[in-house]
């Protein structure tokens, strides 16, 4: 409203004006018709009224980035965490060195003499029962293996290598003697057994040791009627051939009585 109100004010002066301009300088115009007209502007008029505020202006442009602000304070020390988890387990560590000796420890309590002696001789007393039974046991195992006999007598072949005394010795100790062949049928009984065992030849029971050169048995009773030399026996050769051996084929031999070998025993029915 305002800048109408002006702008018809202003077409109004202008109208004035011009009216103005015929009336006023009609006659100069007409006077002066050839000369030159020169038009100057009006007069500036009074300052109008002061215009409302603006709309906004648009953002402007975005301005460069700032400069790097600077480092901060340190922060204060914070509380300590929790414990961690148990680890692993170590390698196990060397073995030490020996620890010194320990003080002698207190005597004992006098222990029992008597029982103790009394146990001695009972195992002393086992001990040789045992070495009995065990020579029984193997005698019984000889005897079960196989043995030989005739009307009267009993024959055994142990295959123990002993010397001629030693072989008496174990003969007697159960009740026998060593062979002693009196006729032929015992000889050759005993020469089958030799035979059959596999061996060359044993210790009988004949011997000179009481008169050198005078055999007898081993139980001193005299050699009448029988005997079977091998020929060239006895010779008592080396002057040490006291003692006796049968050879598979059944005949006889002075031999020393010091070399081991195996025997034959013989046993009286009647006394079994
Ligand atoms: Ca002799
Ligand atoms: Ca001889």
């Amino acid at each position: 409203m305002v800048e109408e109100k002006q702008f018809l004010s202003m077409i109004l002066m202008s109208v004035v004006t011009l009216l103005m301009l015929q009336t006023s300088f009609g006659e100069h115009l007409a006077e002066e018709s050839c000369t030159v007209q020169i038009l100057v502007p009006g007069l500036k008029g009074e300052l109008g009224d002061k215009g409302q505020k603006g709309a906004p202006g648009r953002p402007g442009r975005v301005g460069p980035p700032g400069e790097i602000g600077q480092p901060g304070l340190r922060g204060h020390k914070g509380i300590m965490g929790r414990y961690g988890k148990v680890g692993p387990s170590g390698f196990k560590g060397a073995k030490g060195d020996m620890g010194d000796p320990g003080p002698r420890g207190p005597n004992g309590d006098p222990g029992l003499p008597t029982d103790c002696s009394s146990m001695r001789k009972t195992i002393g007393e086992m001990d040789i029962l045992v070495n009995q039974l065990s020579s029984e046991l193997k005698f019984i195992k000889n005897a079960v293996a196989g043995i030989k006999e005739t009307d009267s007598k009993i024959y055994l072949l142990v295959k123990e290598e002993k010397r001629y005394s030693d072989a008496e010795f174990y003969c007697q100790s159960r009740g026998g003697h060593l062979a002693m062949p009196k006729d032929e049928g015992a000889n050759n009984a005993i020469a089958g057994y030799i035979t059959e065992a596999g061996l060359n030849r044993v210790y009988v029971g004949i011997h000179d040791l009481q008169v050198e050169g005078v055999f007898t048995y081993v139980d001193l009773s005299p050699m009448t009627t029988f005997s079977k030399w091998r020929k060239g026996e006895p010779n008592n050769a080396y002057d040490d051939e006291d003692c006796a051996e049968m050879t598979a084929s059944g005949e006889w031999t002075d031999v020393s009585c010091n070399p081991t070998m195996c025997f034959v025993c013989e046993f009286d029915k009647d006394n079994i």
